[in-house]
């Protein structure tokens, strides 16, 4: 890696986009990465989501749900050049699609501000994203993943829908309801978002997989929410997300018909690393 490295000169900003910047001592990257946060009064949780942040991303882009309680102000105390943008509708899928495109990276990475998301896993996720992949997918049930926030009928739940996925589209998913992700910018055009709640992970887990893109789960840690109580409604949420699930037209046909040439088949599944 040393030998394409090109660090910016001595003065220069080195998140210019095109410069080389140090992302650990063995990976060094060019794109630019853009940090999506929906919150929703979260600013007693987002001193602990901040301090985990690597200094070397591109931006960070703060999707507000009309907080009361002084989320963008501790934002802004916070990351002194966070962009926050103010959400016209509500819920978590349309906070993201909101956030998405007011980013300026080539790589976009979904953080919760709960403060269940480790921001030092985004290495691993990058790191995935300029080895090849087009979407990488965290897993909290992938070798080296877990979870402390999940209740047995939550990851029973979250089983279940993934198993459907999978049987559905063709998918080798370990996890299916996880906000934690990141991908190219590109893949934006090739699965359309349209949602507004919590079903949104689980629309671009089945869209990035009929589009056929390259998919890489990476072992993610889930922590608990450190202050304040989840906005997700187990019940209410499952069933929109088993609509969405039901919605989406399978592509068994397109999958039969990659199967015949097995070079393919790894570029429509999800891969554990
Ligand atoms: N901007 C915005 N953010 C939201 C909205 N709903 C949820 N969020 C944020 O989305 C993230 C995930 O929401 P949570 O309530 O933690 O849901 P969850 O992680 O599924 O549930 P827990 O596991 O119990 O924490 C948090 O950062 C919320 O603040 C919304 O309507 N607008
Ligand atoms: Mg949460």
């Amino acid at each position: 890696m040393s030998s394409v490295l090109r660090p910016p000169a001595s003065g220069q900003d080195p998140t210019t986009a095109g410069h080389y910047r140090p992302v650990s001592s063995y990976l060094a990257i060019a794109p630019p990465v853009s940090v999506v946060i929906p919150a929703m009064n979260e600013a007693e949780n987002l001193p602990y989501v901040f301090k985990t942040l690597p200094d070397w991303i591109h931006e960070v882009v703060l999707v507000d749900g009309n907080s009361t309680d002084g989320t963008v102000e501790v934002a802004r105390d916070l990351w002194p050049g966070v962009r926050v943008v103010a959400q016209d509708g509500r819920g978590k899928g349309d906070a993201l699609i909101t956030g998405f495109e007011a980013c300026t990276g080539d790589i976009i990475v979904m953080v919760d501000a709960d403060g269940s998301a480790d921001g030092n896993e985004i290495v691993s996720y990058v790191s995935a994203l300029v080895s090849g992949a087009d979407f990488a997918k965290g897993s909290r049930f992938a070798n080296g993943g877990g979870t402390d926030d999940m209740t047995f009928v939550r990851k029973l739940g979250n089983w279940a829908l993934c198993t459907v996925v999978n049987r559905k589209f063709g998918a080798r998913y370990t996890d299916l309801c996880y906000g934690y992700n990141a991908f190219w910018r590109h893949c934006l055009d090739k699965i359309d978002l349209d949602c507004t709640g919590f079903e949104v992970e689980t629309l671009m887990n089945i869209r990035v997989v009929k589009a056929g893109l390259k998919v890489q789960e990476i072992p993610s840690h889930e922590y608990l929410r450190i202050h304040g109580t989840s906005n997700l409604r187990a019940v209410r949420d499952g069933l929109r997300v088993l609509r969405v699930i039901l919605g989406e037209r399978s592509n068994r046909r397109e999958l039969r018909r990659r199967s015949h040439h097995s070079p393919m088949l790894d570029s429509v599944r999800g891969e554990v690393s």
